[in-house]
């Protein structure tokens, strides 16, 4: 395992135990990271800090991404605390319920307005608000999935949110480069996790993606946080506008 030993991680996107920032979470606290974890919501609360019992050096604090006063309040009390932060990890996405149970055609301007505000937007607003206690030089990392670029059945305005979370990658990598700091996307297979339940065939979705995969068969949040980690050390230092697939290979096929 690699040593991040002295490195702070800041990892927003923790709702439970399936949570992708989860693995990321406990995979960067085994490398030796300090850890401040986000959650959303006081609904939350209980949860986030019920799961960093098992985690070294850890810490939780209240941040809905929405709102910008949140996001400042958040990152004042960070640099109070830390001073110094080396890695961002956001892995946070969200379209209201309608937006993805009905056609793309019926997507609503304030469907579409939410979708990008909170999984994109939220992206940019916590890169600047970071970028400042970066003073070592870092790495920014978000989840994407493969609906930014080919169509998948309801997946809709999430779609079309993920394909300008990956340009908002490109953009914002110019935008840090000259301060060191590294940004990158994780394009991760189907995970069963909260965001991805309620959505009524995942199971057919991910048996397709299973029986399609070179590696034929689905990809954990363990193996997620495994390319984090290779993100947020130094093994990385030369990438950056990037976007990794950890999808057991799924995208590279045409049939
Ligand atoms: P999850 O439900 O565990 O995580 C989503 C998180 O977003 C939750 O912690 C939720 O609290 C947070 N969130 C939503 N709105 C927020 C707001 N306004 N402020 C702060 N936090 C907010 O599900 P997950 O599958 O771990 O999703 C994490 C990321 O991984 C998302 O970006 C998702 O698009 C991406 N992803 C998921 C899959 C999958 O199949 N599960 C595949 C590829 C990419
Ligand atoms: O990015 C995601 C999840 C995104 C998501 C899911 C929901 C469902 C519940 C965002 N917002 C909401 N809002 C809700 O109310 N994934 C990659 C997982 C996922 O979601 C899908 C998928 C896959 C895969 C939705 C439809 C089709 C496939």
């Amino acid at each position: 395992m690699l040593n991040l030993q002295g490195r702070v991680a800041v990892v927003f996107g923790v709702a439970n135990k399936r949570s992708i920032a989860y693995a990321i979470a406990q995979k960067l606290a085994e490398a030796g990271c300090t850890l401040a974890i986000g959650y959303q919501s006081e609904r939350l609360k209980g949860e986030a800090d019920a799961l960093i019992q098992g985690l070294e050096n850890a810490s939780t604090f209240q941040c809905d991404v929405s709102s910008d006063e949140e996001i400042e309040r958040s990152f004042a009390a960070l640099k109070q605390r830390y001073g110094t932060i080396h890695t961002l990890v956001h892995s946070i996405a969200f379209a209201p319920a309608h937006e993805i149970h009905n056609d793309f055609l019926e997507t609503t301007r304030e469907g579409f307005r939410i979708a990008h505000d909170v999984s994109v937007y939220s992206l940019i607003a916590l890169a600047r608000a970071a970028a400042p206690l970066m003073s070592e030089g870092g790495s920014i990392m978000t989840l994407s999935y493969y609906g930014s670029e080919k169509v998948f059945p309801n997946y809709n305005v999430m779609g079309v949110a993920k394909a300008a979370l990956e340009s908002t990658v490109r953009y914002l990598a110019a935008s840090l480069g000259a301060r060191k700091i590294r940004v990158n996307a994780i394009s991760a297979g189907p995970i069963k996790t909260l965001a991805a339940r309620g959505i009524g065939d995942l199971s057919i979705m991910l048996k397709g993606h299973a029986d399609r995969s070179p590696l034929g068969r689905n990809v954990e949040q363990a193996e997620v946080a495994g390319a984090a980690v290779y993100l947020a050390s130094d093994l990385s230092t030369g990438v950056t506008g990037e976007v990794t697939y950890v999808d057991c290979g799924y995208n590279v096929m045409g049939l």
